[in-house]
């Protein structure tokens, strides 16, 4: 499987964790990462990448921090509203393992290490929807789960 981890260098004290979570779920898959400088960029990265045809999926990661103006809302809006558009717009699976947080201890207690970690999540989900949207296709042999 080749992922696309798509990274936000803002609050990349946080983000660097996410991706090494990330990695840690794609153990055995080929993976690239790509840095871009903050969340509201990662939509065109994660559209880059998918149409690419490089990639299985996307995983982008990035962490908004609400701050004392209205900046939060457009920034993490825009990063969720941006990489669902890339999803649907190519037929690639693109993760949301964007941490929206209030305060920097929310964004801290989804970045530790382990199975919480929502890098290490998000690329999990990636795995699953890329086997689930082969299954869809017909193009693995699974048996669909349909009563
Ligand atoms: N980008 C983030 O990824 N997280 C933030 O918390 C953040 N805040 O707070 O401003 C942020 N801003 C930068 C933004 O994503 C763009 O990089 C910038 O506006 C240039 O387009």
């Amino acid at each position: 499987m080749r992922i696309a981890i798509v990274v936000s260098r803002w609050n990349d004290s946080y983000t660097s964790r996410l991706e090494s979570g990330a990695r840690e779920a794609l153990v055995g898959a080929e993976v690239a990462t790509f840095v871009v400088p903050g969340a509201f960029e990662l939509p065109l990265a994660a559209k880059t990448a998918a149409e690419s045809d490089k990639f299985d999926a996307v995983v982008a990661l990035g962490v908004v921090i609400r701050g004392d103006t209205p900046h939060f809302d457009y920034v993490a809006g825009q990063a969720a509203a941006g990489l669902m558009r890339a999803s649907l717009d190519t037929g690639v699976p693109v993760m949301f393992g964007v941490i929206t947080a209030d305060t920097p201890e929310q964004a801290e207690a989804r970045c530790q290490t382990g199975d919480d970690n929502k890098g290490y999540e998000a690329a999990l989900s990636a795995v699953e929807m890329v086997l689930a949207v082969r299954e869809i296709r017909g193009e693995s042999k699974a048996v669909p789960n349909v009563a």
